[in-house]
């Protein structure tokens, strides 16, 4: 007797109970790199819209610059569509070519 499955059995009860609300599914918000945008727009980016600190934030930033990509939140969906917006229209304002997507976890 050792699985939470036979110890349910073995309790009598039918079913684990759950919660009745269900969780919203998430979103995973990701940096992409790219050869042109400053590493301390980036680093902005993290701070102002992930709520990261400075030192998390350049984590991140030199994660996406070695390996392509990084994550910087997860997010319900809207929330995250939100992030990628105001990610990406903040980079274009300021010239750089900053991409920004969202990929379901
Ligand atoms: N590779 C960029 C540079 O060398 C920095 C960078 C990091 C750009 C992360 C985009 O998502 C990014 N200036």
């Amino acid at each position: 007797m050792s699985s939470e499955k036979e110890r349910r059995q073995q309790s009598g009860l039918l079913e684990k109970p759950r919660p009745k609300t269900k969780k919203p599914p998430l979103y995973k918000v990701l940096l992409l790199n790219d050869d042109y945008t400053p590493m301390d727009f980036v680093v902005h980016v993290l701070q102002q819209y992930f709520n990261k600190d400075h030192e998390e934030a350049t984590r991140i930033m030199l994660t996406v610059h070695y390996h392509g990509v990084g994550v910087c939140g997860v997010y319900p969906y809207e929330i995250a569509e939100t992030k990628v917006e105001q990610v990406m229209q903040l980079a274009r304002a300021h010239g750089h070519p900053l991409q920004c997507v969202m990929e379901k976890e």
